[in-house]
Formats: structure tokens, sequence, C-alpha cells
């Protein structure tokens, strides 16, 4: 079960964000507020205290709050972008870790080491970790070194087409996964019951579960109807705006 959740108001330099998929046009920010306050109410349904940050205008990213940390049962770990205009935004969200884990249990991922939140799949105490334009072999070897220190253990999945991790494979719990593309086949997850996302709907792969409820975007019609075939309480939550940067519902918070 998550206790807390962390999230960060987009700033209105949201409109110069990172996008593989500039054919969708500029997100709109005035909308934008309007999802991200409807995807902060989602959020809070489903029982966890949320934590509200102010914008960051000189991070133009800096609402996909998920990047920027791996927070685990034991401690936390900060990762260090490996997209540069992001690579500040890790620091930024020291001051706020620091109120929920003690000095002692926080950790960092150190240059030349990269990694992005976003590219970590967490099942039980076994970490997925992404290997990708973002997240390095050395950033992998540090990140499993910390987790070996706490009794947790990670493993490397190489990617081959998506931005991260979770743009394709999210676990919801009960032994079951969102798959889509690459991670359809992939022998690493042969184990798992899965929910095969269309290729059409492939951004509806990126749900999250919350405390027994799965929030999942509005318009994948197709995943809504297996996650909720799967058992799930379903909360739809509308990120059109954020789609246009590559951006997700799990990029945009950090549940733990
Ligand atoms: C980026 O390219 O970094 C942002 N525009 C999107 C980040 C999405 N985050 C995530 O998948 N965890």
């Amino acid at each position: 079960m998550f206790q807390n959740v962390i999230v960060r108001k987009p700033a209105r330099s949201l409109v110069e964000g990172i996008t593989s998929a500039p054919e969708l046009g500029r997100p709109d920010y005035d909308l934008a507020v309007k999802q991200h306050q409807a995807y902060r109410e989602a959020l809070a349904a489903c029982g966890v205290k949320v934590r509200v940050l102010e914008p960051l205008e000189a991070y133009p990213d800096s609402c996909f709050v998920e990047d920027t940390a791996v927070l685990t049962r034991h401690c936390a770990i900060v990762s260090n972008p490996g997209a540069a205009s992001r690579n500040g935004e890790a620091r930024e969200m020291l001051p706020t870790l620091r109120e929920f884990f003690p000095p002692e249990r926080i950790e960092s991922i150190q240059t030349p080491g990269t990694l992005e939140g976003g590219d970590v799949m967490m099942v039980g105490d076994h970490f997925y970790v992404g290997r990708s334009a973002r997240t390095n072999e050395e950033g992998i070897r540090q990140f499993l070194a910390i987790l070996n220190r706490y009794g947790l253990t990670g493993s490397e999945v190489p990617l081959e087409k998506v931005l991260h991790l979770k743009t394709g494979v999210n676990y919801i719990e009960n032994d079951t996964l969102l798959v889509s593309g690459e991670f359809v086949d992939k022998p690493e997850f042969r184990r798992f019951r899965k929910i095969v996302v269309p290729p059409e709907e492939a951004y509806g792969a990126n749900c999250i579960w919350v405390n027994d409820r799965v929030l999942v975007p509005l318009g994948y019609p197709t995943v809504e109807r297996e996650v909720r075939k799967a058992g799930y309480e379903v909360l739809l939550t509308d990120t059109s705006e954020y789609r246009k940067l590559d951006g997700g519902l799990s990029c945009l918070s950090l549940r733990f």
C-alpha cells in the first residue's frame, strides 16, 4: 500500500518540454493545469496523502517528478537524469525527500552514471531497470549496488524503442503487467499475468496502481476494459496535454 505521493504542478515553461512527437502540438498550459488538478484528486481518492510542490519554471519537464528519484520501502535513491535539460531536477527534489526519509537513507546516483525513475519498475522488493537513452550502464550498476545494500534486488532490461521502461510496461500488482510493443514477448516478464495493450493504444500501457485502484488514461478503451476485467476499480484521468511531451500517468508522481 502507498501512504504518500509527491507531485509538482506544471510550470508555464511546460510548453518547451522535451518531446519525441512534435506533430501532436504543444501542450495547452491551462488545460494541463486542470488535468493536473484532476490527477491529484484521483490520487487523493485512493487514500494517499498528496504533497504538492510548486512549479519550477527553469525546468520545463519538472512536473514529471517520477524521473527524479526512486523511493523504496527502505531508502530514497536520488536519480541523475540523463537528459541535460532535466539533470538539475533531481537536486530540486532533495529537500522534499528529507521530509520523508532520514539523511542516512537518502542515496544518489553519481556522474558518470545516469538514471531516470521512469526506467525503474518496482515489483515488490525487486526493481526492473531499463537501459535506455537516459539510463546508462554505470547508473544501473550503482543503482543495483544501492538496492543490494538494503536487501533489495534489481535486474536490467534492455530497451530498444521506447523512451523509458514504464512507457511500455507497468506493474499493477497481483502478478499482473500491462505490456505493449517490445515488452509483450520479453523473457524477463514471462512469469507474469499479462494484459497486452494493442499498438494503437500503446500510450495506455502507462497506468498506475494505487491501493487497489488503477488510474487509466482517458481514451484507451481496450486498456480500460481489460483492467476492469482483471478485477480493479478504474479511475479515468485525462493526460492529453502531458502525452504531447511523452509523459504519462506514472511520470507525474512519486508513490511510496
Ligand atoms: C522527457 O522527455 O523527459 C519528458 N518530456 C517526459 C518524461 C516522462 N517521464 C516518464 O516517463 N517517467
